[in-house]
């Protein structure tokens, strides 16, 4: 977006936001005022928070390598010569960590050529900026250069939200979302809930933004922030630098919040300057009082937020998060003794920081700064450290700046400017497939599986700068910040707090940032689809609705516990497959657990009870013309954005789920590939589904939006048992539910 564009926006802010004030009768909160400034049409718009089905004009979307694809491809369905918003694609998840930068980035050129040719080849032609493999991490390269207070942007990827931490408000969404907003369309989401986090006192010693949001997912659950903004606010948000505050929006992504974001400040200023857009930080300074909430709202927030959280930080502690849960926190002092109580190894084998979450300059910096300390002690590192850099601008600065030559000097390796091993996208061997290992990083996610591709990994999240120390430590027993670890004399040495410099002294270092502009003629570029490619496949339409009701489908698969995306359509090695349907359906369901047998990625087929995979028996009832249905726990389809944890069960017969409560980007996942997603009246309804039951969904013709939905349970004896399921879906979600698609009906 040009320093116009956002010119035109802040300056149609003042009248807007006063509508906005007179018609709700109340001054405004920041998510508010952005909402109303990109609303489609403010008069017509209904405002409910909780209920509303917004309507909404973005700024920007962006796409990655994964999902990207499948975006491209369904907006190449939309038939548009152009995209209609400023775009851009980020090479950065299929980037395989396994011996450095310069040879896993000539590794993953070769490898995923044909997929990079079409995502570079389609931006081209479509008008879409291109960002190369190697030039850095979606999230990161699109704080650095797109982000802007105020502004409202979507994007393919569940950790859009990190450019809160530049006041923008920035969702994470499907493919299908994006491919709409570039072909133009308004785009829609539910008017959010807002819960105002107010920050006192300032962070110091080890104390690090990422604490912020660490505490936070303990406090709230991974469930915590479903349909809702988190605003953050207060004294305390001066403290924190623009980046910081990115880490914090970021893995608001693990609490399910629809986005997170600051306030505008001098922090936010800074950064703009330091990375080359004085000009906007200078907008953003004359329109400030448009880019916070009203004075009102931070006077007395408890009339305005649905929720308040307080945090006072200058009293809070560095916490760590896991094994397998996000929500899993406790400061760190008190992990040793938990270690010992759950009995998991304590020895770590493996440390990690970067990724989106926390490869800013200052992560950098101050991770750097506890190793430092350690080199002059002659204190060696006890584990592997490896070091994914957020984007090339960072890479090429701390190389300048010595920093990449301090984690070499502890035996470091740094990896190529990617997702890596944060995505399951690393090449691991020192340890075997179902050993039980703990390892730390600094990264958002540590779902079963996620890193290395083995349940038995047990991840822990926490601050670079502790990650930096427990390296050293080499144990989950010691707490670096009140411990000590043995010298080479003997004697007990004992890690300073870290120190590190939010913004490069000379600025960012130069160079080719890995960006290229579209085709100014994009009708003359070509985009070629081979039908062999076993990585690309055009998409066949889905059939429509034939107005029937479901009757007696047989339940493919109950999940039972935490069914996560990566649980549904693995990342990993399936990565490869992100842009073919039908071969990356092999992976589906392949971490869910089978609540009927509590195995993970298989189960009786329900017409010949053999026990295969749920991709096997979904194959085979498609085969035989039976479509099937899903029944799942609570928070189903937590995590990632991709939807291909919709389109490989859609493409492979599955008509309803039905969960104990939906993650928002899966729920409309789900909807947008005309799957019906419901949820129990009564959560206990989850226990009266058996293997051999037949399940019908009545009143079909009928559906209307908050109409209940009746749902009867045939038992092999004959006897029936019927229940009310809730559904969300609006009049027009209902309209793709019998095109059969979101596409299908657009086109
Ligand atoms: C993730 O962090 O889980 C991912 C990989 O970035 C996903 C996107 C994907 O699955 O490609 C996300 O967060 O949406
Ligand atoms: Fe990449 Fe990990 Fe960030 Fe997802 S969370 S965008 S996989 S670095």
């Amino acid at each position: 977006m040009s320093v116009d564009q956002v010119k035109r926006l802040y300056e149609s802010m003042p009248a807007k936001l006063d509508q906005a004030r007179r018609r709700f009768g109340r001054p405004l909160t920041l998510a508010e005022k952005i909402l109303v400034a990109h609303a489609d049409d403010f008069a017509k718009q209904e405002w409910s928070r909780g209920k509303a089905q917004l309507r909404l004009r973005v700024d920007r979307v962006a796409l990655q390598d994964a999902t990207g694809q499948m975006a491209l491809l369904q907006f190449m369905q939309a038939g548009k010569k152009q995209v209609a918003v400023p775009s851009t694609v980020h090479c950065d998840h299929l980037i395989r960590a396994e011996s450095g930068a310069a040879e896993d980035m000539q590794r993953a050129i070769n490898e995923n050529r044909e997929v990079y040719d079409f995502l570079h080849s389609t931006s081209k032609k479509y008008g879409i900026g291109f960002w190369k493999p190697g030039a850095g991490i979606i999230h990161q390269v699109v704080l650095e250069n797109y982000a802007f207070p105020g502004g409202l942007m979507i994007g393919a990827d569940s950790h859009t939200p990190n450019a809160g931490g530049l006041g923008m408000a920035a969702i994470g969404v499907g493919g299908a979302d994006c491919g709409e907003a570039m072909a133009g369309l308004a785009w829609e989401v539910l008017d959010p809930k807002l819960i105002g986090v107010h920050l006192t006192g300032k962070l110091t010693g080890w104390s690090s933004p990422k604490d912020v949001i660490t505490y936070l997912c303990g406090l709230l659950t991974v469930k915590g922030g479903t349909n809702k903004i988190i605003e953050y606010f207060g004294p305390g948000a001066e403290s924190i630098s623009a980046t910081g505050k990115g880490t914090i929006c970021n893995m608001g992504a693990e609490l399910g919040a629809t986005t997170s974001l600051f306030h505008f400040d001098d922090r936010m200023a800074a950064y703009l300057r330091a990375t080359e857009r004085g000009d906007i930080a200078r907008l953003a300074e004359q329109h400030r009082e448009h880019l916070v909430a009203d004075p009102d709202v931070i006077r007395d927030p408890r009339k305005f937020y649905d929720e308040v959280v307080e945090i006072d930080l200058s009293e809070l502690e560095p916490h760590i998060v896991g094994p397998h849960s996000p929500d899993r926190a406790r400061p760190i002092s008190k992990l040793a003794a938990e270690v010992k109580k759950e009995g998991w190894p304590a020895g770590i084998r493996q440390t990690l920081i970067g990724s989106c979450t926390n490869s800013s300059y200052e992560d950098m910096k101050r991770a750097a700064h506890i190793a430092m300390q350690a080199l002059k002690a002659g204190v060696k590192a006890k584990t592997p450290f490896l070091v994914t850099p957020g984007s090339e601008r960072i890479y090429q600065t701390i190389k300048r700046d010595g920093i990449m030559d301090t984690f070499q000097k502890i035996g470091g390796t740094v990896l190529a400017n990617a997702c890596g091993p944060c995505i399951g996208q690393w090449k691991r061997s020192d340890v075997g497939k179902e050993e039980t290992n703990t390892i730390v990083s600094s990264f958002n996610r540590n779902f079963p599986g996620r890193n290395d591709g083995s349940a038995s990994t047990l991840s822990f999240l926490t601050s670079p700068e502790i990650v930096t120390a427990l390296a050293f430590g080499g144990t989950l027993e010691f707490d670096p910040v009140h411990g000590t670890i043995p010298g080479p004399d003997g004697k007990p040495f004992r890690f300073t707090a870290p120190e590190g410099e939010e913004l490069p002294a000379l600025g960012f270092a130069g160079g080719d940032a890995g960006f290229e502009a579209p085709a100014s003629d994009g009708d003359s570029v070509q985009v070629a689809i081979s039908p062999t490619s076993e990585r690309l496949q055009l998409l066949q339409p889905f059939p429509r609705w034939d107005t029937r009701d479901f009757g007696e489908l047989p339940i493919l698969v109950k999940t039972k516990g935490k069914t996560t995306t990566d649980h549904i359509s693995p990342a990993g090695a399936w990565l490869r497959y992100r842009g073919h349907l039908d071969r990356i359906s092999d992976n589906m369901f392949l971490g869910a657990v089978n609540a009927f047998t509590g195995e993970a990625g298989k189960g009786a087929n329900p017409i010949t009870g053999e026990v295969k995979t749920f991709t096997a028996n979904a194959r085979d009832l498609k085969a035989k013309g039976i479509s099937w249905i899903v029944i799942g726990d609570e928070n189903y389809g937590e995590g990632s954005s991709r939807e291909h944890a919709a389109m490989s069960p859609r493409y492979l017969g599955c008509k309803v789920v039905i969960v104990k409560s939906f993650a928002r980007i899966h729920e409309t996942n789900l909807k947008k590939q005309g799957i019906l997603p419901l949820t129990f009246a009564k959560t206990s309804d989850y226990d009266l589904f058996e293997q051999a039951d037949r399940v019908s969904v009545r009143g079909l013709a009928a559906l209307a939006p908050g109409k209940p939905v009746e749902v009867v349970i045939h038992k092999p004896d004959g006897k029936t048992v019927t229940i009310q399921c809730l559904q969300t879906m609006t009049d027009e979600q209902i309209g793709w539910f019998k095109a059969g698609s979101a596409l299908n009906a657009l086109t």
